[in-house]
């Protein structure tokens, strides 16, 4: 059997409000186990520090990109997010990530996987997880990549250069149908919950059905050792109605809570992913939760007030400001395509150690 690589290329980079390591997929073992072993170490994992690796001591700081020139006609890229667990020793493909996403496209232009142009590139990125597509437009002023800009998107201080993300078809990424029970809305544990993946598969349960006011902040909610618990029970048993089998060892369903809107967005959230409560909400979280304002009798719907048009945007508040999604609508008013603006800074290029080196 051959000893793993425990030394690898690697390049670290914030992807809109995650961070973590972009490999190629040729630099890393070929088996999954060797592979999951690794990133491991490099995370630092399972330790709530992370103290010794470079994951960031929570979920949103503890991710992977693995990316390779894609065998598709219509990808430039594929593109396989791992969820690194902090402090179990778990490495999961079963999620996508529409924040890593963000630094794809950068990441495959300075690898030269993807030709600059001039001006702006369109990256094609075929999204394994799911088996899905995005197009990553990344700034390439002279051919080379630009991560300087003037857009800010909120939850990351200052301003870097725009990229927009436009997602096709994600319905039923993970679950198999947008709605999975068929319904738009569920009862759970006497909660009237709606059970949706439009690119993430989420729980939308109404603040108010939990007793809370839906604005408190992530600590606050994480120290509510009942309203943890109440919402790990209804994630338990959502997952099997949802398709995912038995979720108790998975990142997915995330949970967002809804209630109205604080800041003239359509609604207000907090999001657990599933057991931090997210301090802003994932990409693909957001657009599953705003496809669900446009389903009638859902808790996401009870607190918008939408006039359907065939491209709308909804703006989904959350604990550090608001994550805009514009939705594309057909005649039925079921969304068909979504886009979001996110930035990406690369932070360091270099080589990554593993323990046994
Ligand atoms: O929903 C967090 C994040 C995410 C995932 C999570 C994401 C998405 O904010 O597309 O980006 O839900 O675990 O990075």
């Amino acid at each position: 059997m051959s000893k793993p690589s425990s030394q690898v290329p690697c390049m670290w980079m914030r992807g809109g409000t995650s961070k973590g390591g972009y490999f190629l997929a040729c630099d890393l073992p070929g088996n999954e186990s060797e592979r999951d072993a690794l990133l491991l170490q490099i995370m630092g994992s399972p330790d709530s520090k992370q103290i010794d690796g470079l994951g960031g001591a929570n979920p949103l700081t503890s991710k992977v990109a693995v990316v390779k020139p894609s065998s598709r006609d219509d990808a430039d890229v594929d593109y396989l997010f791992l969820q690194v667990f902090v402090d179990r020793p778990v490495v999961t493909d079963k999620q996508n990530c529409g924040n890593i996403l963000a630094g794809v496209g950068p990441f495959a232009i300075e690898r030269g996987l993807v030709a600059a142009q001039d001006g702006i590139t369109p990256v094609r990125v075929y999204m394994e997880n799911t088996g899905q597509y995005a197009v990553c437009k990344v700034a390439t002023p002279n051919r080379q990549v630009s991560y300087q800009g003037a857009a800010h998107i909120d939850g990351v201080p200052g301003e870097a250069s725009a990229i927009e993300i436009e997602f096709k078809h994600t319905a039923g990424s993970s679950c198999g149908a947008l709605l999975p029970t068929g319904n738009s809305v569920d009862e759970i544990d006497g909660l009237s919950v709606t059970l949706i993946d439009n690119g993430m598969p989420v729980v939308v349960v109404d603040a108010a059905q939990l007793g809370i006011q839906g604005d408190e902040t992530p600590q606050q909610l994480e120290d509510d050792t009942a309203l943890r618990a109440k919402l790990e029970k209804l994630r338990l048993k959502a997952g099997p109605l949802m398709n995912l089998g038995d979720v108790s060892e998975l990142s997915v369903p995330k949970l967002s809570i809804v209630s109205k809107s604080r800041h003239g967005g359509a609604l207000h959230t907090r999001t657990f992913i599933p057991h931090r409560c997210h301090d802003a909400i994932g990409v693909l979280g957001a657009v599953s939760v705003a496809t669900a304002c446009l389903l009638p009798g859902s808790p996401a719907a009870k607190y918008c007030e939408l006039n359907i048009s065939p491209r709308m945007t909804l703006s989904v508040e959350h604990p550090t400001g608001e994550l805009s999604v514009i939705v594309e609508t057909d005649q039925d008013q079921s969304v068909t395509s979504a886009a979001i603006l996110r930035t990406a800074r690369k932070l360091f290029d270099g080589v990554v150690f593993g323990r046994s080196t």
